[in-house]
């Protein structure tokens, strides 16, 4: 955080041509301001807010107070402490949704294009018995975007760099029972060489050209940094002796599943006798929440006979099936925290041809996506979430990659629940340079990311990051490192980065155990010319299985199409374009898929996504098989047909009606 306020201000300091004195009495002002007492926060265990008989949950969701840092002046809230009493007295406040970006919310284009420092803040009351029962309280933001500072009662509480992961803080002495609390969030969305993507802030310097102080952010990605606090924000309770985290892996051993479990908790009276003496035991229910099995102990096994496994859409008739795992701590003065984990058995495997599902091999049909929606930008939006999955199996798609960060929670959980094999990609995106600081930062967000989605069945391999310009020397030992830590927190994964440069160049794909790779034949290269897709694809994704010996898929190939924009024969930007480079493509993959050693197929994108502004790109990516308002383009319907015919071949599906009819490939 630190950092990138330095950034700003040494830029302005080329600007304004300070003396390093001055310089230096800035950098204090921002130390007197409490500033650099900030660090990163990443000690919190992974479990969601659920409610339990010890636990209670409460929503801070709604409308916030919210008010833009002056643009020439990010750090006025600091100098005036804004956190010190209700934003609105520190000037003029609007209502601002939470959970979304706050860029689309309004018609004030300050607003939509805004860099540097936004602040929100709210009030709200907790119940006095949360004090007499002696609970711990804890507040958690599903994420916010990019770099968050909290206040708590005019406190410095915490702070998180990095948007795309959650923010935890103990806040049970903070409170004042009973009567109003203030939270103040202030977040920050500049990136900087540093972050994680990386950006810059680049200033504008010529006075014959631009206005004093004229500065842009630049940023190696196609999509809009929407900024905002884009996920739920809860206060939830436990007892003094808490459940810390719960980590499960699962096996099976014929027709049994196995579920193997750690179980950590810690106790707000630090380690006493009285956490010595704590004690746990799991319940484990079925989806119907009969009783399967229970088991005393911190650290175990459990075999359940006769498992369900947990399968992937389509490659089971009953996909998604998860147990239910209460598990319980209690302490020597009785206090009991129970919290309910979910648990898929299922096992992902993987060698140098082939990832397996419960010993099966998996192809995969899917999708890259975006969290990205009008007005709300990346906000969690349940009405999105279940049309997006709803979306998704009418294509009869199997998976989908987090491009280009970690998604929210709650889209997770309808993966693991609808059998979606996801995917988890870390927001590494573009990066470039390659730095000590950039991967001690980078491996932060991978173990924060490892520890919020580690329990998921649907996360069938980690992204450590998409298409990084990893032809530089520098990326084979960054990308070795990154990987290797990766690893380190969970060996029961395969780990992948998703690559973009020639293979010949690629410095990273050596510590990968799956290969994966976007190209756009016939659109970024040859444009025109699809006849040339087939041959090309073919070669390319058949030598880097050659140069590695891993499994190798295709992550992103695709064409952007207006939405009723038609042209025979068929032009760019045209759906007859898109619908005719993905036949050239399956012709391609039906081709490697006979090889052995291709697992996958994923197109870009899903629906057409909001980018800055750009003279080749109206607006927004046009890549998606869906408008923005998801609604299907001639791809959509394409898409459908081929991925319910896969769905037939592999797993004996049957079409929908209206997905077998490929009336559009005609004249193919
Ligand atoms: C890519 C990127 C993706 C872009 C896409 C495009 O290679 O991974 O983020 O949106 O190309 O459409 O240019």
């Amino acid at each position: 955080m630190f950092l990138y306020l330095v950034v700003l201000l040494s830029s302005r300091i080329e600007k304004i041509n300070l003396t390093m004195g001055t310089f230096i009495a800035i950098l204090a002002l921002l130390g007197f301001a409490g500033i650099e007492a900030v660090t990163v926060n990443s000690t919190w265990g992974g479990l969601y807010p659920r409610e339990s008989s010890s636990r209670e949950v409460k929503s801070l969701d709604g409308l916030w107070n919210f008010r833009l840092a002056p643009l020439l002046d990010p750090d006025q809230g600091f100098r005036e402490e804004w956190y010190s009493q209700p934003l609105s007295l520190s000037g003029p406040v609007i209502s601002m949704p939470v959970p979304s970006s706050y860029n689309d919310v309004t018609q004030d284009k300050a607003l939509r294009d805004h860099i540097g420092w936004a602040w929100y803040d709210r009030t709200f009351i907790v119940p006095t018995r949360w004090q007499a029962d002696k609970q711990r309280v804890v507040l958690r933001l599903g994420s916010a975007h990019y770099n968050s500072i909290i206040y708590l009662n005019g406190e410095f509480l915490t702070a998180h760099e990095g948007g795309h992961l959650p923010i935890m803080a103990e806040i049970t002495t903070g409170l004042v029972y009973g009567q109003e609390n203030l939270i103040t969030v202030a977040i920050n969305n500049t990136l900087t060489p540093t972050t994680v993507p990386q950006g810059k802030i680049v200033f504008k310097t010529d006075p014959t050209r631009y206005p004093a102080g004229y500065f842009v952010q630049e940023y190696n990605f196609d999509f809009t940094n929407y900024a905002g606090i884009h996920r739920p924000v809860y206060i939830y309770t436990t007892p003094r002796t808490y459940i810390d985290d719960i980590v499960i892996t699962t096996d099976i051993d014929g027709t049994d599943g196995i579920i193997s479990y750690n179980i950590t908790y810690e106790s707000l009276d630090g380690y006493s006798s009285k956490v010595k003496a704590a004690g746990c035991s799991i319940k484990l229910l079925d989806k119907n929440g009969a009783h399967v099995k229970s088991a005393m102990g911190c650290v175990g096994s459990i075999k359940v006979e006769n498992a369900t496994l947990w399968w992937p859409y389509l490659m089971d008739e009953n996909p998604g099936y998860q147990y239910t795992m209460i598990v319980a701590v209690s302490d020597e003065e009785g206090n009991l925290d129970l919290y309910p984990q979910k648990v898929g058995i299922r096992v992902v495997g993987w060698n140098s041809t082939t990832l397996t599902i419960n010993g099966v091999p998996a192809y995969l049909r899917g999708c890259g996506r975006h969290e990205d929606a009008d007005i709300r930008g990346k906000g969690v939006d349940y009405p999105l979430i279940v049309k997006d999955f709803s979306l998704l199996k009418w294509l009869g798609a199997n998976s989908f990659r987090t491009s280009h960060y970690p998604y929210a929670e709650e889209i997770m959980d309808m993966a693991d629940q609808e059998g979606i094999m996801i995917v988890d990609e870390s927001p590494a995106v573009g990066l470039t340079g390659f730095g000590e600081e950039l991967m001690n930062n980078h491996i932060t967000v991978m173990k924060e990311l490892v520890r919020r989605d580690k329990n998921r069945p649907s996360v069938i391999l980690w992204s450590v990051g998409n298409e990084p310009v990893s032809n530089e020397p520098a990326a084979k030992d960054y990308f070795s490192n990154v990987v290797n830590a990766t690893k380190s927190e969970d060996p029961t994964r395969p780990v992948t980065c998703v690559l973009s440069q020639p293979k010949d160049r690629e410095q990273g794909a050596s510590s990968l155990d799956i290969i994966l790779v976007n190209r756009y034949y016939s659109w970024y290269t040859d444009t025109g010319h699809l006849e040339i897709i087939e041959k090309q694809t073919i070669t390319e994704f058949t030598e880097w299985h050659l140069l590695h010996n891993k499994p190798v898929m295709i992550s992103e190939y695709g064409a952007g199409s207006i939405a009723g924009f038609h042209q025979d024969p068929s032009f760019t930007w045209t759906e007859e374009y898109q619908a005719e480079l993905m036949m050239n493509n399956f012709k391609a993959f039906d081709n490697l898929r006979n090889k052995g050693f291709f697992i996958g197929e994923m197109i870009w994108n899903f629906a057409d996504f909001a980018t800055p502004m750009e003279y080749n790109r109206p607006g927004a990516c046009m890549k998606g098989l869906f408008t923005r308002a998801r609604q299907p383009k001639m791809a959509g319907h394409l898409m459908r047909y081929r991925y319910w015919s896969l769905a037939k071949e592999y797993h004996n599906s049957t079409m929908p009606t209206g997905a077998d009819k490929p009336w559009l490939l005609m004249n193919y």
